[in-house]
């Protein structure tokens, strides 16, 4: 298997469709509205417990989405709106979670940092850095099981997704290194925003300048995207799902973006200066993609402004929705779905016998 793919970074990008890239905006500018609308009712008391915004990461989830099939397994860490929306989550399922209702995709018992939607093959919404991680090659395991043992006949990708804190996690690293030894279809996906809350990434991370050398060490072919461009991050992560799933080897991205908002909802931001952040607003994933469709001739204002109106019609329904679906029963929902069936060799037994056993009465380690 080949090291860092200096290719992968200069290949020219392939020309995507109009009616691809209006989809994308408007992918984009839905996530955009429905976070905005997230902060407001963050505010007002909606939403409760730690709520992380992607705004200005818009590109990194769409794209790199765009890049998988449908059932190629997805998971992240606590940032997740974007993913969950990008992936097909419908908003009203994820806006009921925040509010903790149970209408919500997790039934509102994991709120903001823990959408779930197995049906959309989005495995969350993880809030321990890194701890994505290892669950993602599992993911990546079975479906390469699945393939190769019970002959399910289909090369399925995981992407798993990571911010630049988890770069130093030894979750990560434990991860790719099994990922490897194992051939894993596994493509670690770094949303490096520049930023691990308050630290910046050249205070806390070796070799920062040049991230290419964590996919080397781990002998992954490694590509690195412009996180405000969508079709860059498209092209990119297409030429690397597409050789992941025929080689089936795990591969490692790293797509430069940048937070226009605070780490959380509570944030002075005293680590970076209001120019900062306002260079790098004026490189908008979604106002930059407007401004190419409407250049050449695939976007005008009508048609801005009814896109606009679309997805503040569907963010409004879904925060309506969530208002109206019903808060957790506690007498039901408390410990409903907490544990699952048991399985395997204690299938039949039930729990309060199996948390019986004496450490004698367990098969004993290989
Ligand atoms: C193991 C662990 N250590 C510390 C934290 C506290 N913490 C929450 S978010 C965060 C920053 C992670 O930054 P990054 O991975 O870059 O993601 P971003 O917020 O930029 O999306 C930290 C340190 C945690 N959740 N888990
Ligand atoms: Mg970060």
């Amino acid at each position: 298997m080949t090291m860092t793919d200096p290719q992968a970074v200069t290949q020219p990008v392939e020309r995507v469709n109009a009616t691809t890239r209006l989809k994308w905006l408007r992918d984009m500018m839905l996530i955009r509205e429905f976070e905005l609308r997230t902060m407001q009712a963050y505010q007002e008391a909606k939403i409760g417990g730690f709520c992380h915004v992607y705004i200005g990461q818009e590109a990194c989830a769409v794209g790199c989405i765009a890049a998988t099939n449908p059932d190629d397994p997805v998971i992240t860490a606590y940032r997740d709106h974007g993913h969950a929306l990008a992936r097909g989550m419908e908003s009203r399922y994820a806006m009921a979670e925040m509010f903790g209702r149970v209408g919500g995709c997790a039934k509102g018992k994991g709120g903001s940092m823990h959408l779930f939607d197995k049906r959309t093959h989005f495995y969350g919404g993880h809030a321990i850095v890194g701890g994505q991680n290892p669950l993602g090659i599992g993911l990546a395991f079975a479906t390469k099981y699945e393939n190769e043992v019970l002959g399910e006949g289909r090369k399925r990708i995981t992407l798993c997704f990571l911010g630049d804190g988890a770069l130093n996690q030894g979750a990560l690293h434990e991860a790719m290194n099994l990922a490897t030894v194992l051939e894993l279809p596994c493509i670690f996906v770094l949303e490096n925003n520049r930023y691990s809350m308050g630290t910046a990434i050249e205070r806390g991370t070796s070799m920062a300048h040049d991230l290419s050398v964590k996919a080397a060490a781990y002998g992954m072919p490694y590509y690195q995207a412009d996180g405000m461009d969508v079709c860059a991050v498209y092209n990119t992560m297409k030429r690397a799902v597409d050789r992941a799933r025929t080689e089936q080897f795990p591969a490692f991205a790293e797509i430069k973006t940048y937070r226009f908002k605070g780490h959380s909802m509570s944030d002075p931001q005293k680590y970076r200066s209001k120019d900062e952040v306002s260079e790098y607003e004026d490189n908008d994933p979604i106002r930059q993609l407007a401004s190419v469709l409407t250049k050449s001739g695939d976007l005008n204002d009508k048609a801005f402004k009814a896109m606009s109106q679309s997805v503040r019609d569907e963010v409004r329904d879904a925060i309506k929705w969530a208002e109206q679906s019903p808060e957790p029963d506690p007498s039901v929902d408390l410990y409903g779905d907490v544990v699952t069936e048991p399985f395997g060799e204690y299938g039949s037994t039930s729990l309060p016998e199996m948390c019986d056993h004496e450490p004698g009465d367990l098969p004993a380690d290989e």
